[in-house]
């Protein structure tokens, strides 16, 4: 098939599930066209069968706002036009869904039939989306959508909850290639890091409000007293200056290191022996899972979809959002010894396994070819993901 995906292109679970997604279908036979204003960050291959078209807005200066999803629903017109593209994948409803039915509604007057596929990530559903302003929108675009797809169970029931929703969504959830993170590095350069008596516990996010990435430093704060420790955080936003401050304030400062944006997040996780991930809200956690493909056990919160991603008990544990006490006392149990920590390890990897790629990819595949027949309303995938 030729397929067109719409994609957020910078550091974000969407955009890299998008981007996966678009290289797993090239790999086995796919013609793939990434549409998006900039190369998708995890996109460096490029090939016969992917493709990347840059959206770009002329500056005009009447234009508080630059009319992006004008751009992209024209850029879309074009390209379906262009290379005969059999259905659109869009990932992210704002703006993606709504540009991706004006170009259904512009190519049906040039008698071009073209499916959408719509798939819900989850703030823009639970934060963005949810919001008044953009609302109606939302739910028009989710509604006129020909096939929808939620990321996980949780997402799907909020969606339902919080929107008049009138198509099936199907569940089909995140995914990775495990394979990918089997450790191939021989030295995983932790000497670089910590000494060899620390444990080195790490965050990988937007930093972001929602990320209530002040735990992260909180619940650090009470393992690095009994466990000799060191924090590292991968990834710049908004809170990055907060947390900073609060290590300072809380003496860890030299504790804790912030390494920025990262394109090689597997090489740090392959010397981490824990991860922290207290969100205000998680559809799914992908950094979650990538962590425990690496072999890393969770300390999370059961927001939204992580408790379908990290299971208590077995890769990790998770805590009602903010309990911060509980989040520490639960790390301190898995890093306390040798053996418990490595038991926790392994299991973590063996669950991530449920959301590999070749367990993942087929179902969107036959997304697609049911979604050509408007039938994707019957397909019921998820629940053969869980042993
Ligand atoms: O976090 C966001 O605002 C957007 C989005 C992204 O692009 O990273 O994250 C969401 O989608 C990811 C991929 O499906 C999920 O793994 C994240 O859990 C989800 N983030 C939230 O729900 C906060």
């Amino acid at each position: 098939m030729k397929i067109a995906i719409v994609c957020y292109p910078t550091f974000g679970g969407s955009g890299v599930v998008a981007t996966e997604l678009g290289l797993a279908l090239a790999d086995h036979g796919h013609e793939v066209h990434f549409i998006t204003y900039k190369q998708p960050v995890r996109l460096d291959l490029l090939s016969k069968k992917i493709h990347f078209h840059e959206v770009t807005i002329p500056q005009y200066p009447l234009f508080k706002y630059q009319p992006y999803e004008l751009a992209l629903s024209s850029k879309l017109v074009d390209m379906v036009k262009l290379y005969q593209i059999d259905i659109m994948h869009v990932h992210y409803a704002i703006p993606h869904a709504y540009a991706g039915y004006m170009a259904k509604q512009m190519l049906a007057q040039a008698g071009i039939e073209i499916p959408m596929v719509t798939t819900l990530h989850g703030t823009d559903i639970t934060l963005v989306g949810n919001h008044p302003f953009y609302k109606p929108a939302v739910t028009f675009s989710i509604n006129n959508s020909d096939c929808v797809t939620s990321v996980s169970q949780s997402l799907k029931d909020d969606t339902l909850r919080l929107f008049d929703i009138k198509k099936t969504i199907n569940v089909v959830p995140n995914f990775i290639d495990t394979k990918r993170f089997e450790n191939q590095f021989t030295d995983c350069q932790r000497s670089i890091m910590a000494l060899p008596q620390e444990r080195i516990i790490t965050h990988v996010s937007n930093l972001r409000p929602v990320k209530r990435v002040q735990d992260v430093i909180q619940i650090f704060s009470l393992v690095q007293k009994q466990i000799p420790s060191k924090l590292l955080i991968v990834g710049e936003g908004p809170e990055k200056e907060p947390a900073e401050a609060l290590a300072e304030s809380l003496g860890i400062a030299d504790k804790v290191v912030f390494l920025g944006n990262s394109n090689e997040v597997d090489k740090i996780l392959c010397f981490s022996d824990l991860f922290l991930l207290p969100s205000e809200k998680e559809s799914f956690g992908l950094a979650a899972l990538e962590a425990m493909a690496s072999g890393v056990p969770i300390i999370s919160s059961d927001a939204g979809g992580l408790p379908e991603v990290n299971i208590a008990g077995e890769s990790g544990y998770l805590s009602a959002v903010g309990n911060i006490k509980e989040m520490a006392a639960n790390a301190i149990k898995i890093l306390k010894d040798d053996a418990t920590l490595a038991s926790f390890k392994a299991n973590a990897k063996k669950s991530s396994l449920r959301f590999d790629t070749k367990r993942v990819v087929p179902q969107y595949e036959a997304l697609y070819e049911a979604c050509a027949f408007k039938a994707c309303s019957g397909l019921i995938f998820y629940k053969h993901l869980f042993f």
